[in-house]
C-alpha cells in the first residue's frame, strides 16, 4: 500500500470515528469502505472482519481496518472480485486494459514496483500480441502472479 492510500484511509478513519476513541462499529466500516474506493457487499465485508483480529466489543480500530483494506486490495477469491477488478482498471470501458491503467493501479498497492514490471507483465500473457490485456488475459497474469 502507498503513502498516497494509507493517507487516505487514516483521514477517512478519523472522520468517521466521530467520538475520537479510536474505533468504529461495523456499519461506520461498511460507509468508511465506500467512502474510500473499497466497494463491499455487507456479507463480503462481514467475511473481512472475521479474517482479522477484532477487540471484544466488535469494534474495529485503525490497525485492523487497514488490514481489511489491504485485503480487499488484493483479495481475487471468486470470479465477480476478479472481473469487478478488471472494470475498475479498464476506466474508459474498452474491454481492455493497458500497460499504463495496471500500472496506475497496482502502484497504488505495491510502492516498489516499477513500470518495466508491469510491461514485462503484460507481454507475458499478451496472448494475442495486441500489447492489451483482455479479461482472458488479465485473469492469466494475476493467477500467474
Ligand atoms: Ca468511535
Ligand atoms: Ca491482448
Amino acid at each position: 500500500m502507498n503513502e498516497e492510500i494509507k493517507k487516505k484511509l487514516a483521514d477517512n478513519f478519523k472522520l468517521f470515528d466521530q467520538n475520537g476513541d479510536g474505533v468504529i462499529n461495523f456499519n461506520i466500516l461498511k460507509d468508511l469502505m465506500n467512502k474510500c474506493d473499497l466497494f463491499c457487499t455487507e456479507a463480503e465485508l462481514q467475511d473481512l472482519v472475521n479474517e482479522v483480529d477484532i477487540n471484544e466489543k466488535g469494534q474495529i480500530d485503525y490497525k485492523n481496518f487497514i488490514k481489511i483494506a489491504n485485503k480487499k486490495l488484493t483479495n481475487f477469491d471468486t470470479e465477480e472480485d476478479l472481473r469487478e477488478f478488471f472494470n475498475r482498471i479498464d476506466k474508459n470501458k474498452k474491454g481492455y486494459v493497458t500497460p499504463q491503467n495496471l500500472f496506475d493501479v497496482f502502484s497504488k498497492i505495491d510502492d516498489n514496483l516499477k513500470e518495466e514490471e508491469v510491461i514485462q507483465m503484460v507481454k507475458e500473457n499478451d496472448l494475442d500480441l495486441d500489447g492489451f490485456l483482455n479479461y482472458e488475459e488479465f485473469c492469466r497474469m494475476v493467477k500467474n502472479k
